[in-house]
């Protein structure tokens, strides 16, 4: 038997994986537990805690396993102090306190200097920023992006996973090493960070089992887990955000891709993920929040009974931050002139026609920056499970959208352990031909 535990953090929600791989691969869920941010003081934090407390208790239910992995969002990070104590909580990548750092940063180095050097898109929350907002590093010793602080927490083994580290855009993604002039025009001390590795990299012990370094940026992970069969595909990483773009074997560092606000994060084996973020179903989880709905396929059911009505901008940077996502919209759509939606169902789809429409623009924007025509598109997260918006998406771009995996995430971890332990062989075009074979895969075609 080979069986790993994939840890991977979403930013609604927390689980453990266990992928069985002696006759394909199978796949169970050991613990799912949520994630709830704290405000604190007017500071949004991650509560890091309960979050190492649901790991703890994911691979405490997973049993004996081969293996253990960890991917989480990016961009985030703790700060150590010399005796490895973490220095305060981390922050909540939608806490606003880096918007007076970042103009700050930029007359450092400016907007085309630091994108020709990362090729990462303009985030209000890019590491780079947060830590120009930050005083706590004058206590630190040690910065740690989020799955590598639990991974050290697990070992005692410090180390910065490069996938992840391209996020904090402080990387050069074609040396895929940090940036000298970055860390130096902005003034961030790189030492900070412990030594980089990559995907499959061993990364310490844990009760005896080896922890490896996966894809543990979850995008990543989750782009490994894309079931594609052929290279002309984009993809969407639907949860909470919706990554949509392309993988690429090169970056794309033009001007022409900064003004479109295209990134260039590090894959794994080597590659580009070449995308753009779509703020996706935290414009819907929002307002499930602030309705108390929890119940999604009862709103999914009411938006398919509805005709497409109004349509916002759903990058707009009024969405970042939690609050009255309702009355943001309808201010959305009062301001632009269109229907203001009144129920639930008519928020919803006016989220997904706004989800689909943003989604057609970005894989436009991306084959027409990279060069690269794709033939099909592959939805994976649990936004795959929406089959309204699935649907949308095919016919807003043309395209057969095919569905799933739900846990592409988790599944792009555990192959690339499975792969480090021996279990299975080959390049990821290899592990991606044992996803496709593993899962039936649900197509909608445009209509
Ligand atoms: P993250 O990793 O960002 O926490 P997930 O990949 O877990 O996100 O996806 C969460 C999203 O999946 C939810 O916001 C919800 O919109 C969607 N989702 C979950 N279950 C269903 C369902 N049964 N039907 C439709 N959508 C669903
Ligand atoms: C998705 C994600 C995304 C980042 C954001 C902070 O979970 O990692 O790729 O931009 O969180």
């Amino acid at each position: 038997m080979s069986a790993f535990a994939a840890v991977d953090l979403g930013a609604s929600s927390g689980r453990v994986m266990v992928g069985d791989f002696t006759r394909g691969i199978e796949l169970t869920e050991a613990h799912r537990f949520d994630n709830r941010p704290v405000r604190v003081g007017g500071v949004l934090y991650w509560d890091i805690l309960a979050l190492y407390r649901g790991v703890l208790d994911g691979l405490r239910k997973a049993g004996p396993v081969d293996g253990i992995g960890i991917d989480t969002w990016g961009v985030d990070y703790g700060l150590l102090d010399a005796d490895g104590m973490l220095l305060g909580n981390p922050v909540h990548y939608r806490d606003t306190r880096t918007e007076p750092a970042i103009d700050e940063v930029l007359a450092r180095i400016p907007p085309e200097r630091l994108y020709a050097e990362t090729g990462i898109q303009f985030l209000p929350f890019n590491t780079v920023f947060q830590l120009a907002a930050e005083s706590r590093t004058r206590l630190a010793e040690r910065l740690l992006l989020i799955p590598d602080l639990l991974s050290y927490w697990l070992t005692g083994v410090a180390g910065t996973e490069v996938t992840n580290a391209s996020t904090t855009a402080l990387l050069d993604p074609r040396t895929r090493t940090w940036s000298a002039e970055v860390a130096k025009r902005a003034v961030v001390d790189t030492n900070l960070f412990p030594p980089l590795r990559k995907p499959g990299d061993p990364a310490g012990t844990y009760d005896g089992t080896p922890v490896y370094a996966v894809g543990s940026h979850d995008t990543a992970s989750a782009v490994a887990g894309v079931p594609a069969t052929s290279e002309n595909f984009a993809y969407i990483s639907s949860g909470t955000w919706s990554l949509v773009g392309l993988e690429l074997p090169e970056p794309v560092l033009t001007e022409e891709s900064r003004a479109a606000n295209f990134t260039n994060e590090l894959g794994v084996d080597g590659t580009v993920r070449y995308l753009r973020n779509v703020t996706g179903l935290w414009l819907l989880q929002e307002c499930q929040r602030v309705w108390e709905i929890p119940d999604t396929e009862r709103l999914l059911d009411e938006a398919a009974a509805l005709p497409r009505r109004s349509v916002i901008e759903a990058n707009d940077p009024r969405f970042l931050p939690p609050g009255d996502m309702p009355g943001r919209i309808a201010a959305a759509c009062a301001e632009t002139g269109q229907p203001v939606p009144r129920t639930p169902g008519e928020f919803t789809r006016c989220v997904l026609d706004s989800l689909a429409e943003a989604y057609r623009r970005t894989l436009e924007d991306a084959m027409r920056l990279s060069g690269k025509r794709v033939e099909v598109v592959h939805v994976v997260g649990g936004g795959a499970r929406n089959e309204l918006l699935c649907q949308l998406t095919a016919d807003a771009c043309g395209l057969s959208v095919i569905a799933g995996p739900v846990e592409a995430t988790a599944l792009g971890n555990l192959l690339v352990q499975a792969r480090a332990h021996g279990a299975v062989r080959g390049d990821l075009a290899a592990m991606r031909d044992l996803l496709a074979h593993s899962q039936r895969p649900h197509v909608y075609r445009p209509q």
